[in-house]
């Protein structure tokens, strides 16, 4: 019982520091602003007024550049490990042929044109901006150059060959899906399992769930060695929930193509629903 009340008058004196200390916050704040409104009568009337102007127009063209920006960005950014048919694929769109025979690339591709099939429809369409980067791990950081313009990042899964590599697409997706540039813009993912003309091909919804469980334990390994290195800002998913992509803060989808017979239906979709046309 004694113990009760005890309690019970240190709670109470807890309330009470706590209300003395808003009070306190108020008081300073209401001498802040009192000080602040003595200041502004201070001013001549001219000066005053051209600092507002100054400030709201700043901030109009702050807003409408952004606003400008966000409408035309028109990139689209192909990436993934080596061999997954991103070169193909960017044949496949510009021209509407696989230009058989590429090699690894080294450098990337980049290229402005209104899509292949898009070439018939009349009235005016806007162009895309590809971007295909090379797979090579020496090559890879060139991501970086194009990501922060990015209206969209196709991530080129070879499904034909998927499983030998399905910690290495793992990897380099979480790099992706963690960098700030992908996180604070939200820029929206599409996840292609590329090579489908083959009956040998793994299903979208088979790599799908691979990806998701290898992104899983590397999440948990990655969280470990990232409490000390301070440069890995973002985590990804639910802390204590099984990784999946919905839970990722930018959209992630998951679609099948064949960039050497010309299914890109999906591709182009994915294309225009993020570059209006
Ligand atoms: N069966 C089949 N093979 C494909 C397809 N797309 C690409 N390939 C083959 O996969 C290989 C690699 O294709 P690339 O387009 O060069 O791959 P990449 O992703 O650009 O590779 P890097 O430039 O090294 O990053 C080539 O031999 C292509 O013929 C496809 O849709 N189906
Ligand atoms: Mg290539």
């Amino acid at each position: 019982m004694v113990g009760h009340e005890e309690r019970l008058k240190e709670k109470s004196k807890g309330l009470k520091s706590k209300f003395e200390k808003k009070l306190l916050f108020f008081e300073i704040m209401e001498k802040w602003i009192h000080h602040f409104e003595r200041w502004i009568h201070e001013q001549p009337k001219e000066q005053l007024y051209t600092t507002i102007l100054v400030v709201v127009t700043t901030f109009l063209i702050v807003v409408i550049y952004r606003i400008l920006n966000r409408s035309q960005r028109n990139t689209i950014v192909l990436s993934g490990l080596s061999g997954g048919g991103k070169t193909i694929l960017f044949y496949q769109l510009r021209d509407g042929t696989p230009h058989q025979g590429t090699v690894t690339s080294m450098e990337p591709n980049i290229g402005t044109f209104v899509l292949h099939s898009e070439l018939e429809k009349k009235g005016k369409i806007k162009p895309i901006h590809l971007v295909d980067v090379p797979g090579h791990s020496r090559l890879r950081p060139m991501l970086d150059d194009f990501l922060p313009k990015a209206a969209g990042i196709i991530f080129v899964v070879d499904a034909l060959d998927f499983l030998p590599n399905c910690r290495a697409a793992a990897e380099y997706l979480y790099d992706i899906l963690t960098k700030s540039s992908v996180v604070r813009k939200k820029v929206p993912v599409l996840i292609l399992c590329n090579k489908t003309d083959k009956v040998t091909a793994h299903s979208k919804e088979f790599i799908r769930k691979q990806l998701e469980k290898e992104i899983d334990k590397l999440r948990t390994s990655r969280t470990a060695v990232s409490s000390a290195d301070v440069t890995n800002e973002y985590t990804l998913g639910v802390p204590s929930e099984v990784f999946t992509f919905s839970q990722c803060h930018n959209k992630v989808v998951v679609a099948d193509a064949s960039g050497l017979t010309g299914e890109v239906s999906q591709v182009e979709q994915f294309i225009r629903e993020h570059v209006k046309p």
